[in-house]
């Protein structure tokens, strides 16, 4: 297993759920943190409860990914001691709405790629060509169960994570005769701010996904994130699908009844 000790790890989308869990496990195994989300103060917060609590180093960015020019300026201009990302976590997304094609609005579907697809593209490209110059390095990337197989009123944000199950396979090709790595991580049903941002802060309509059953947590996903970048240096983990048990397929959901 190869250690994470005093390996620097960029995980964007870090103000909660699976990229806030991923933070936490990774500071406990002594990885040193940039954190990127645009949620400033909750940065800010994460970083002083885990600084605290693993004695790590961490640097907090607020950050809108969307914006080429302002990731650009931030990954160009790090400082010289964050300067050699050993580990990026492509972890921010989001879904806006679950609306028919004919119904949807075209806002949403600009922040779903701008975030999802381009944003990811963005830190991508302004990272990997430095991993490739000392030929070290993972990619962690964000993909969904919604990335294999879609469902009504899905269509774009599901698209967006067949995007990121596409581009993760091409990456892979494009990588090979190098030691840089790259992984797709699928989960199923997890419970953090996904569904809250959705639907737009309506907690009620939220919680429905989670009913009867119980999903996963972002310790969930964080434990196979960690598991994938701490193997031997010959084993690429490419693709991992990771459900609740309750959960066979984006249609076959086990709920108990109350
Ligand atoms: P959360 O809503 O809890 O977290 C999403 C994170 O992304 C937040 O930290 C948010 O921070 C950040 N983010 C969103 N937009 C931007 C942006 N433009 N710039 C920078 N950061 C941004 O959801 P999850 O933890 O569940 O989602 C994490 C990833 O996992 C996503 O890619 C999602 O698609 C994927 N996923 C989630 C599943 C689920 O069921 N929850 C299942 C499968 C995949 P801030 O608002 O502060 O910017
Ligand atoms: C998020 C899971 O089922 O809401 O990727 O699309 S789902």
């Amino acid at each position: 297993m190869k250690s994470l000790k005093n390996k620097t790890v960029l995980i964007t989308g870090a103000s909660s759920g699976i990229g806030e869990a991923t933070a936490k496990l990774f500071a406990q195994n002594g990885a040193r943190l940039i954190l990127i989300a645009r949620r400033k103060n909750l940065l800010l917060k994460i970083s002083k409860n885990l600084k605290s609590q693993f004695k790590t180093e961490i640097k907090t960015i607020q950050l809108d990914i969307r914006s080429y020019k302002k990731t650009a300026s931030v990954i160009n201009n790090l400082p010289e001691e964050w300067k050699k990302i050993d580990i990026l976590v492509n972890n921010a997304g989001l879904s806006r709405g679950l609306n028919t094609v004919q119904n949807s609005k075209i806002i949403d579907w600009e922040e779903m790629i701008d975030t999802n697809i381009k944003g990811l593209l963005y830190l991508t490209r302004l990272i990997l060509p430095d991993m490739i110059k000392r030929n070290s390095g993972h990619i962690v990337n964000l993909g969904s169960i919604a990335g294999h197989f879609t469902y009504p009123a899905g269509n774009v944000y599901s698209a967006t994570k067949f995007f990121v199950n596409s581009f993760t396979q091409g990456l892979r090709m494009d990588l090979l005769g190098t030691n840089v790595r790259a992984t797709s991580i699928d989960p199923g049903l997890v419970e953090t701010e996904f569904s809250i941002v959705r639907y737009r802060g309506d907690k009620e309509k939220a919680k429905r996904p989670y009913e009867g059953m119980t999903p996963l947590f972002g310790k969930d996903v964080a434990d196979t994130i960690l598991f994938a970048v701490t193997r031997p240096l010959h084993v690429n983990i490419q693709e991992l699908i990771v459900m609740p048990t309750a959960q066979a397929s984006l249609w076959h959901v086990h709920r108990e009844k109350k």
